[in-house]
């Protein structure tokens, strides 16, 4: 029987050129996701909603289909060959979780839900034993709401204080201010690497040094950088790292949190359960060392293994070439949308990622949402589950535009005319 994932294809993108991808390159890459073909109101699909959650390619979804028609079994406990089978093919998604991350060992990848489980976990094991009353957490004005409530509901529990660090009307962080906060009381720093709502990328490496310094631990949220660009987190140095396989071309409800290692063992586990323990009596129960003690429970097999092709899909790509092609839809796209009358970009920072957050009139980003649908246009109307962001440049909400590296040119096009209609409906 065989059940190992398929080698991924071979490349395709860019390598070994110079420039930007071409739209031949896209055109292939476009093939390997079934849904771009859909048909939206009676028009193309135009995704541009890859900030919420991307398109799934062939080998992800074969990938999952494979491991439900031919090994589907439960892992870590059956000595069956299906269960050997499901295991091995879980474990090899930790390998390659590792590899991508450039994690230094295996045992530093835990599975979770999504980076919002991964925020939890880290506020509910390091937190609880960490922080105490009087400690401050440090969280920056740019972050999605998991990683500020689960802080605050940690801070609020202990009697610790939530400190946040400002933004500029760029949306870039405030450096001088920032480490003015750092301080001898701060516990922990949980920063996003990338702003979902703003597209703001953060010096993570010069953030990490400072706040080491002052002997803050560190938590990056990688939620928006990891399906974007190359994330070293040894070269990073942070303490914790976050995301989610679905914006990463993988599928929901699986994730991973990174922690180094020392860290881990020294954290109380988050859930009890079957698969974390080593013993169990009803005097004492032994847990496993991490990562086991951290995934009690039937985990998510189906959407780790999913994960580990998705990952193989990507790196078969490159990051590089990724990155490569969707700044230059983010350049192409911020002079296209700057030339309509009556719209503002929402975050204009130097370092962005692919987020094209705008405002257009007084007309509310609902509505332009709606109108953009009806041509077939997926983006996000709303806050964004970022309410500090919107209430720091004072506006309700914005509508957003956020690419992959299946956008094209053309879709920004077809974007820009579509305002351009909303601007004529609004007339
Ligand atoms: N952190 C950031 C920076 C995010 O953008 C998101 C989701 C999360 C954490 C939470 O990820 P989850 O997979 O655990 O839910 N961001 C968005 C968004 O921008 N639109 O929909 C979800």
């Amino acid at each position: 029987m065989k059940t190992k994932t398929k080698p991924p294809k071979p490349i395709r993108l860019l390598n070994g050129r110079q420039g930007r991808a071409t739209t031949s390159d896209i055109a292939k890459i476009r093939k390997d996701f079934p849904i771009l073909k859909e048909k939206v109101h009676g028009k193309p699909l135009v995704y541009l909603d890859n900030a919420a959650t991307t398109q799934k390619p062939l080998s992800v979804i074969e990938a999952l289909d494979r491991y439900y028609r031919k090994y589907n079994s439960n892992i870590h406990r059956g000595l069956h060959l299906l269960s050997e089978k499901a295991t091995e093919a879980y474990e090899a998604s930790r390998v390659k979780a590792q590899k991508f991350l450039n994690a230094a060992d295996s045992r530093e990848i835990i599975f979770t839900r999504g980076a919002t489980e991964g925020i939890n976990l880290v506020a509910q094991t390091w937190g609880r034993q960490n922080v105490k009353s009087g400690d401050e957490v440090l969280v920056t004005h740019m972050e999605h709401h998991s990683n500020i409530v689960p802080w605050q509901m940690l801070c609020e529990e202990k009697g610790a204080t939530l400190k946040v660090a400002p933004i500029s009307d760029a949306g870039e962080l405030v450096m001088e201010e920032f480490y003015k906060l750092l301080t001898a009381k701060t516990k922990i720093l949980a920063v996003t690497h990338v702003s979902n709502a703003l597209g703001t990328v953060n010096d993570i490496e010069e953030i990490v040094k400072v706040a080491h310094v002052c002997g803050a631990k560190v938590l990056v949220d990688g939620a928006q950088s990891i399906p974007h660009m190359a994330v070293n987190v040894q070269g990073m140095d942070c303490d914790f790292l976050v995301f989610s396989g679905h914006k990463i071309y993988g599928p929901t409800g699986i994730g991973v949190l990174y922690g180094k290692y020392a860290l881990l063992d020294s954290m109380p586990p988050y859930q009890g359960g079957g698969d974390m323990i080593s013993s169990v009596t009803f005097e004492k129960t032994l847990y496993k060392k991490p990562p086991h003690k951290f995934e009690a429970g039937t985990p998510h097999i189906a959407g780790v293994i999913g994960l580990g092709a998705a990952l193989d899909y990507v790196s078969q790509i490159g990051l590089g070439n990724i990155a490569a092609h969707e700044h230059d839809l983010l350049v192409y796209g911020t002079k296209i949308l700057k030339e309509i009358p009556g719209l503002t970009l929402v975050g204009t920072a130097a370092h962005k990622a692919g987020v094209l957050s705008f405002t257009l009139e007084d007309i509310h980003p609902h509505d332009i949402g709606t109108i953009l649908d009806r041509q077939g246009i997926a983006i996000r109307a709303g806050h964004h589950c970022a309410q500090p962001v919107m209430d720091r440049f004072q506006i309700p909400a914005t509508a957003r535009a956020s690419l992959a590296l299946y956008n094209t040119r053309e879709e920004i096009d077809v974007l820009a005319k579509a305002i351009h209609k909303v601007l004529e409906v609004f007339k």
